[in-house]
């Protein structure tokens, strides 16, 4: 059987498995499975430096890895079969608690929804995905706008899992979105996010930072649904989160000759930012610090 750590962090690099919740899952699982398998402390150590950095601007990856390596540090010393054990089940419950994190969200966020609201959304977010549903479920009447989310065009994904849900959605391209906030009487912008820093800056897939400038113009709320495992510790000592730039071919095979940029994310200032909804409930982004100080489990050095 491949190695199952280096199988998911191909299938993260790739974005065969995407989203920021996602991938950090997949990597706990890998190190869980890795773990099962009889590898040693040492062995399991270098496997979370092979998935640590498959994409680097998610910090919900670096959080998880780092996650099961305290978890391995602490288990080292116990005998063979009660480390693989212990390991496994606390990775196991870790991973188990951000299923709940989404959850949680989803049902916070779902009262934020209003009936007759129009919602815009950009890229493919299960979490927010996941609040959508639950306030359909509710039985409350919205409907969705969602940007195509150039260049993978994951808004495709948005549109045919809400279309599955029974949700009303259009799909406009990422150029209309000024154009549609006004034209389609959008309430809401609601979000999802890949990290967010110390004081409340929020990074996700670019365009979002346009989407949020347009909507604070026309004074319409942009909130942010996010599971604290994507807050970035290493924002409270002043490191900077690398933007991943995916390369051009993503963005066209024609223009040789020409330099292509294709940043995967943006950064969105923290006063563009009406609302953080989290699994602890609803915080200001000048909150991003509480939540960095009582609920991330992976420190880091300062
Ligand atoms: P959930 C995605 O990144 C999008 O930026 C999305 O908003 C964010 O992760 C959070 O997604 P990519 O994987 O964790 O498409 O809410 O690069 O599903």
């Amino acid at each position: 059987m491949a190695d199952i750590v280096l199988k998911t962090a191909r299938d993260i690099q790739s974005m065969k498995i995407r989203g920021a919740l996602d991938i950090a899952i997949a990597a706990a699982e890998a190190i869980r499975q890795a773990a099962l398998s009889g590898k040693n402390p040492r062995q399991l150590a270098a496997d979370c430096a092979k998935l640590k950095h498959a994409r680097p601007t998610a910090v919900s990856l670096p959080n998880a890895v780092n996650y099961a390596l305290q978890t391995i540090e602490a288990n080292k010393k116990l005998e063979p079969g009660e480390f693989r054990k212990k390991t496994a089940e606390q990775i196991s419950t870790f991973i188990k608690e951000q299923q709940s994190a989404r959850e949680k969200i989803a049902l916070i966020g779902s009262r934020l929804i209003e009936k007759g609201d129009t919602i815009l959304t950009h890229c493919q977010s299960d979490t927010v995905e996941g609040l959508f549903i639950e306030a359909k479920k509710q039985g409350t009447k919205f409907d969705v706008v969602c940007t195509e989310t150039r260049p993978r065009h994951q808004g495709y994904l948005t549109a045919r899992i809400l279309k599955k849900h029974r949700i009303p959605v259009r799909l406009i391209i990422d150029s209309a979105v000024n154009y549609s906030l006004k034209k389609l009487e959008v309430d809401k912008v609601m979000v999802g996010a890949d990290a967010v820093m110390v004081n409340g800056d929020v990074i996700n897939k670019i365009g979002t930072s346009q989407v949020a400038v347009c909507a604070q113009a026309l004074d319409i709320e942009f909130t942010v649904a996010t599971q604290s495992i994507k807050f970035s510790p290493e924002s409270v000592y002043g490191r900077l989160i690398e933007i991943e730039d995916r390369g051009p071919k993503e963005v066209t095979t024609e223009l040789a000759g020409i330099k292509i940029l294709n940043p995967a994310f943006d950064v969105t200032p923290a006063h563009h930012v009406s609302k953080i909804i989290t699994e602890h409930g609803i915080i200001p982004p000048a909150g991003a610090s509480e939540i960095l100080r009582h609920f991330q489990k992976t420190g880091t050095e300062e």
